[in-house]
This record gives C-alpha cells, sequence and structure tokens, in this order.
C-alpha cells in the first residue's frame, strides 16, 4: 500500500466511523416499565372469565358453602362449546373459577370431598378444569385460574391449617392443569358462612392472614411467569368497578402502598392509577355479559347487546386495559344461545367499525423526530408494524402529528399506542380533523398507555392532526390507525 492509498483509507475509516456515532440512541427507559409477561398480556387485549359452581344450581351469587355436590348436574356439558365461542368473538385466554366463595372444587381435589367427585356428573369422574384447560390447549386459547380464598365450606377457614390446604390446592391445580397464563385472587370476604357446620361469621386480616408474599412465591416457583391478579397487583390491578370502565385517564404506574394507607376513594385510584407510580400493575376490567356472575335463568332476557359489549371495548380496551368478559354457563353445561348471539353480533359488529385502517401506509408530517434520524421517523407510525415508532429529541415533550389519507374517508375512530416498553409518558393530546381549509377540534384525552381509541360523530376528512400537550418525558407512539 503507498502513502496516497493509506491516507485513503484513512479517511474512509474515519468517514464510516463517524457515521456510525451518529447513530441516534433510543430514548431511556422511563421507569418502571412492564415486565416481558406483563408486556405478553396487554397484547391479549380481551381475555374470557367463566363462572361456574353449585351457584348455577341454586340460582345464587355467593353459595353458604352448605350445599350438597350431588346438585352439580349438568346434562349437556360441553366445555369445547364455551371456548370455540370465546375463540371466535376473539377472546385469547380464559380464567375459570375452579373454586368459588362456596368451596366446591370443579377438580377431583384430594385434599376434600366438596368436589366434584362426589357428583352423579360422570359417575363423580367428571374434571372440569381438566377439560377445560385441554380444550384451551387444543384452540390455541391461554388458561387462567381463579381459585378463592375465602372458603365458606371449610370448618378451618380463619386458622393456619386452612392456609395450607388452600396451599395445597394452588401446588394441585398450577402442577396438573399448566401452564398459566394469570391466577385470579379475589379479594371479596363477606364473613358468615357454613364453616363445616358451624354457621358463623369469621372475621380475617386480609393483609396477613394469607402471607401472601410466601403464597404467591409458591405459585412463581411452579410457574414463573404467571400475572398474579389482585386488588394491588403485583401482576395486574383491579379496575376499581364491574361495569366495564377503565379510567378515561389509565395510568399503568400505581404506588401500591398508597392503597393500604389509608386512602379515602381506593377504587378511584385503581381506576386511574398514578402518574408517578412506583410500580407497572395495569389495570384488568372484569365485566359480566349478564347482571350476575353466575348464570340465573331470569336473566336470560338481560344478557348484554353487542353494542353494549362494542362500548365496553371502547372503555376498555380503548382505554389501554385489558378486558375481561365473564361468560357463565348455564344448568346444562352450556353457554346459552342468547350469549352465544351476543358474542358472534360483538365480533361482527367489531370487525364492522375496525374494517379498513384508512391510516395505513398514509404519510405522516411530524413537528420533529428525533435526531432528524429515520429510524424515529413519523413513517413508522403506519406502518403497520407495532416494533418501529416515531419519537422525538429528550428535550421536546410536546408535538404535532398530521396524518395525510389518500383521499377523504369517513371518520369515527382514532387509534394510538404508545411504545410502553419504554414507559407510559403522554399526559395529554387532542385530534383535529380539516374541513375546507379549516382545522376543528373533534376529541380531547388524557392518557393513551398500550391502546387508545377515540370515537368521534363521523366525519369527512383527509387530514387529521394529533397534538401531544403535554408528556412525562418524548413521546413515542408506535401505531396511530383511522377507521
Ligand atoms: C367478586 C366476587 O365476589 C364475585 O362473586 C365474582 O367472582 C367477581 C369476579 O369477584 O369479588
Amino acid at each position: 500500500m503507498n502513502v496516497t492509498s493509506k491516507i485513503y483509507s484513512l479517511i474512509v475509516f474515519v468517514f464510516l466511523a463517524s457515521c456510525k456515532s451518529k447513530e441516534i440512541a433510543p430514548p431511556k427507559p422511563l421507569l418502571p416499565v412492564p415486565s416481558s409477561a406483563q408486556m405478553a398480556w396487554h397484547e391479549m387485549e380481551m381475555n374470557a372469565f367463566v363462572h361456574f359452581t353449585t351457584n348455577t344450581f341454586t340460582d345464587k351469587e355467593w353459595g353458604f358453602g352448605d350445599e350438597k355436590p350431588s346438585i352439580f348436574n349438568p346434562t349437556q356439558l360441553n366445555i369445547n362449546q364455551w371456548i370455540s365461542t370465546l375463540k371466535e368473538a376473539g377472546f385469547k385466554g380464559a380464567i375459570l373459577t375452579t373454586k368459588h366463595h362456596d368451596g366446591f372444587c370443579l377438580w377431583p381435589s384430594r385434599y376434600t370431598d366438596h368436589s366434584v367427585k362426589n357428583s352423579p356428573l360422570q359417575n363423580g369422574k367428571a374434571d372440569i378444569v381438566k377439560e377445560f384447560s385441554d380444550a384451551c390447549k387444543k384452540q390455541g386459547m391461554k388458561f387462567g385460574i381463579y381459585l378463592s380464598p375465602w372458603d365458606r365450606n371449610r370448618s378451618d377457614y380463619g386458622s393456619d391449617s386452612y392456609v395450607e390446604y388452600y396451599r395445597n390446592q394452588l401446588k394441585e391445580l398450577f402442577n396438573a392443569y399448566g401452564p398459566v397464563f394469570e391466577m385470579w385472587f379475589d379479594g371479596a370476604n363477606g364473613g358468615d358462612g357454613y364453616y363445616g357446620g358451624a354457621n358463623e361469621k369469621r372475621k380475617i386480616n386480609g393483609a396477613s392472614y394469607y402471607d401472601w408474599p410466601t403464597t404467591l412465591n409458591i405459585v412463581r416457583e411452579i410457574e414463573p411467569n404467571i400475572i398474579f391478579f389482585s386488588d394491588a397487583g403485583p401482576g395486574v390491578r383491579w379496575v376499581g368497578n364491574e361495569n366495564g370502565r377503565a379510567g378515561e385517564t389509565n395510568w399503568n404506574t400505581i404506588t401500591p402502598d398508597t392503597l393500604f394507607a389509608g386512602q379515602s376513594d381506593i377504587n378511584g385510584l385503581l381506576n386511574t392509577g398514578s402518574e408517578n407510580g412506583t410500580h407497572w400493575i395495569p389495570a384488568e376490567t372484569d365485566v359480566s355479559i349478564r347482571p350476575g356472575w353466575f348464570y340465573h335463568a331470569k336473566e336470560d332476557s338481560l344478557v348484554k347487546a353487542p353494542e353494549q359489549l362494542v362500548e365496553i371495548y371502547l372503555t376498555s380496551v380503548g382505554r389501554g386495559s385489558t378486558l375481561l368478559l365473564n361468560v357463565p354457563p348455564d344448568k346444562r353445561g352450556l353457554f346459552h344461545e342468547q350469549d352465544v348471539k351476543a358474542l358472534r353480533g360483538f365480533r361482527t359488529l367489531l370487525d364492522h367499525e375496525f374494517k379498513t385502517n384508512f391510516a395505513l401506509n398514509s404519510r405522516v408530517e411530524a413537528s420533529s423526530y428525533r435526531g432528524n434520524s429515520k429510524k424515529y421517523s413519523p413513517e413508522n407510525l403506519t406502518d403497520g408494524n407495532k416494533e418501529t415508532y416515531w419519537t422525538t429529541d429528550d428535550s421536546v415533550t410536546t408535538a404535532s402529528l398530521v396524518m395525510h389519507l389518500e383521499k377523504p374517508q369517513s371518520v369515527k375512530y382514532i387509534l394510538l399506542k404508545e411504545h410502553i416498553q419504554l414507559g407510559q409518558r403522554i399526559k395529554s393530546f387532542h385530534i383535529e380533523i380539516e374541513k375546507e381549509g379549516v382545522w376543528k377540534k373533534v376529541a380531547e384525552a388524557t392518557t393513551i398507555g398500550y391502546k387508545r381509541i377515540l370515537k368521534i360523530e363521523p366525519v369527512l376528512t383527509n387530514k387529521i392532526r394529533i397534538s401531544i400537550t403535554s408528556a412525562k418525558a418524548c413521546p413515542i407512539i408506535s401505531c396511530v390507525e383511522i377507521y
């Protein structure tokens, strides 16, 4: 190599090195951020709850605990029908009440006789939990477990031996029927019950009696990626109501301690989360397709209509929460015709409302983007790829994005997704549409999170402007969709 070519190689080397150093680093995560198991849970979006026990046969919501196992006798049990109905409606996982407050077990637990093994169903050989988890596996749905901590049947409820019983059942269930994606710990406790014939009121200290840290670790040892639901998490939190409404402001973050610190409006706090919460504990929206959680023939005419279910979708999934919709089997052991019809109608309506994303591959203008790097350019919002995102320089916390649709469309929904893997950031934003050269504000909202859907009066337009008016740190958005 002569001197000239050496100098030339050096210049090329320096040039390439300087190009590389110009590669703009992504924003640093704004803590807390979701774990990979929580991220997978967010992506499920819609799960189902299935409430089934002796209550189905006694027409109650809370069994007292003195029900005879012999009354549990569905005549046409078909668990595949439940799971295929849910799957066709778009649910990704299903959580079964393996034991509700009445203490009756849907599997032949070796720790009690108060179970399906003493029911006439399949001559005492039935195992609803197994059939349910098998059907989920077969149909590609995830399986979840509800096991009520409160047990109105057990004579030892309130003493240490019951906690051991409860833990043994958790081990039994998780070892025999997994994998399990979510474990649902119900905080309800009404005090009175049968308790092996004592027929009395028992009071426990919900915070200390079950020794939750130890109990959760027993489950974690078997299922390390489990998502724990309880009012306060640690995996996901209760949304604070049972009517399908996540907060219009919905932070995935909350400080769990504040829930036990004499807070006056705990349900309100659970509903909105808190902007500066120390933990990532997103809200799960549990609601029933009927007024009750269990099947009652008198509620056949009160099954929610497809339009109501779409409204619930918008106030749960559309507010960055995950929907947990309960569908209770009837006395035959089938989802009732009314519920099946409502779920099919729900799917059809949802597909109709969200049929064509007018924004897919459309041009987007941003007030700025991070380091003018293509990696963070506004095209990432409409490329149909949820892994790519638009973001700004660290110092920028407000921005505007103008969406140019190919031709005027009747716009009814604007859907946005934050790239929450790097933390939830956006605090407020609004939407304008352009009509005859004039911008008109059509919606205003606070948080986005995993997903936010804003419904507006349908309007014909080909230009939509999204203005982010405040954020905790530089905004990061992965998708904008327009329907
Ligand atoms: C509540 C329970 O008391 C209801 O019966 C139902 O299981 C609901 C999902 O949670 O706390």
